[in-house]
């Protein structure tokens, strides 16, 4: 941990306006650090370091980042305003082991871990605009992190750490057995992948990681701004169609150990499918809008695969709060992924009823 006169030099490097007043900690991010800084002038900061370990490309990253900001702002949109380094004039700065990014902090916002149907609604639209508003960028976006939502990778990855067990996880019964209920649904799920082969799917500039704490909201429920940008890359729209769905239409948190409580809440579901489909329509084919109930399954079975092979691993990922969080964590995905499968149907009836 840094303190306090680290934190505060690091800050230095960029040109942050007024006196620095205090510097602690921001949010729930699993993956990079995020502190807030206050100052004695007009704006406060958000810095973070980026967890280089996991965004190995920094450079790709911040350049997908200023790209993406800079087309949704000529376009009159909002988004984070990142600060350049004043050395370098990059967005971010670095000792060459470390990685670190300021930008401004957006006032009077909100975030939710949890939204009602109204909410879902215009975060529907919101996350469907944000694509249409970057499906014309004429950028070059990498990957951030290659194959980021790629099942099939997703698949070996679990594949490979249950052979390895580097953690003698294996040898726990309820591994065996989560095992054994996540298997027999792999094929069906990497089916994006093989339809991306056959070229009846695109890869479109897709947020992909639309959690419901990664939207800003100002006090009267309206979208401030879509934020969290590391994992803007080349994805298939159900990145961001699933994604949020899986943290807003679970009935608890994703790492709630109630997994009797866990449930797919249709209202949600309703709610963003309207909203989305009508951000997104200037550009969605019927192929893409057909299979967002499957969307709504593979991002709960894709979350569910992640944890459990960090648990299996010895949890090096995802940061964890106790020693079975990932196991917490892949029980309560598991049930979520088994009970928008059982919703299926009324998804696809529901879908067919918009368009
Ligand atoms: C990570 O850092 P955070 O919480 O925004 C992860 C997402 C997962 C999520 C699960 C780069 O996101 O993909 O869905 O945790 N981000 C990365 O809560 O792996
Ligand atoms: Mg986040």
């Amino acid at each position: 941990m840094k303190t306090p006169e680290q934190l505060k030099a690091i800050a230095g490097h960029f040109d942050l306006k007024g006196n620095i007043l205090e510097i602690k900690p921001l949010g729930n991010g699993l993956i990079n650090d995020t502190l807030l800084v206050k100052t004695d002038g007009e704006d406060n900061y958000v810095l973070q370091r980026i967890n280089n370990a996991i965004f190995q490309d920094v450079e790709l990253l911040q350049h997908n980042i200023d790209c993406a900001t800079a087309h949704i702002r000529r376009k009159g949109g909002k988004t984070l305003t990142f600060l350049p380094c004043k050395d370098t004039g990059k967005t971010y700065w670095t000792d060459g082991q470390e990685y670190w990014r300021v930008s401004i902090f957006i006032k009077n916002a909100y975030t939710y871990e949890t939204v009602n149907p109204k909410y879902s609604e215009y975060a529907g639209e919101a996350f469907g605009a944000f694509e249409a508003m970057l499906a014309d960028i004429p950028d070059t976006l990498g990957e951030t992190i290659p194959d980021f939502h790629n099942m099939e990778l997703r698949a070996r990855q679990l594949h490979e750490a249950v052979a390895a067990d580097k953690a003698g996880r294996m040898a726990e019964p309820e591994v065996q057995a989560i095992l054994k209920d996540l298997l027999p649904f792999e094929e069906e799920m990497c089916k994006a992948e093989r339809m991306y082969r056959e070229g009846i799917l695109p890869k479109r500039i897709c947020h992909c990681d639309t959690k419901v704490n990664n939207m800003m909201f100002d006090d009267k429920g309206n979208i401030l701004c879509v934020i969290d940008l590391d994992t803007l890359m080349p994805s298939f729209v159900f990145s961001d169609f699933g994604d949020f769905l899986r943290t807003a239409a679970n009935t608890v948190a994703e790492d709630d150990p109630a997994v009797e409580k866990v449930d797919f809440k249709m209202d949600i579901f309703e709610a963003f499918a309207r909203g989305y489909i009508k951000g997104a329509k200037s550009f969605l084919t019927p192929v893409e809008i057909e299979n967002l109930p499957y969307a709504a399954c593979l991002f709960p079975y894709m979350q569910a695969v992640r944890f459990f092979a960090d648990y299996i691993n010895g949890d090096t990922y995802y940061k964890i709060k106790y020693p079975e969080h990932n196991l917490v964590r892949t029980r309560n995905q598991v049930a979520l992924f088994h009970a928008a499968m059982a919703k299926v149907p009324a998804m696809k009836a529901f879908i067919a009823s918009l368009v």
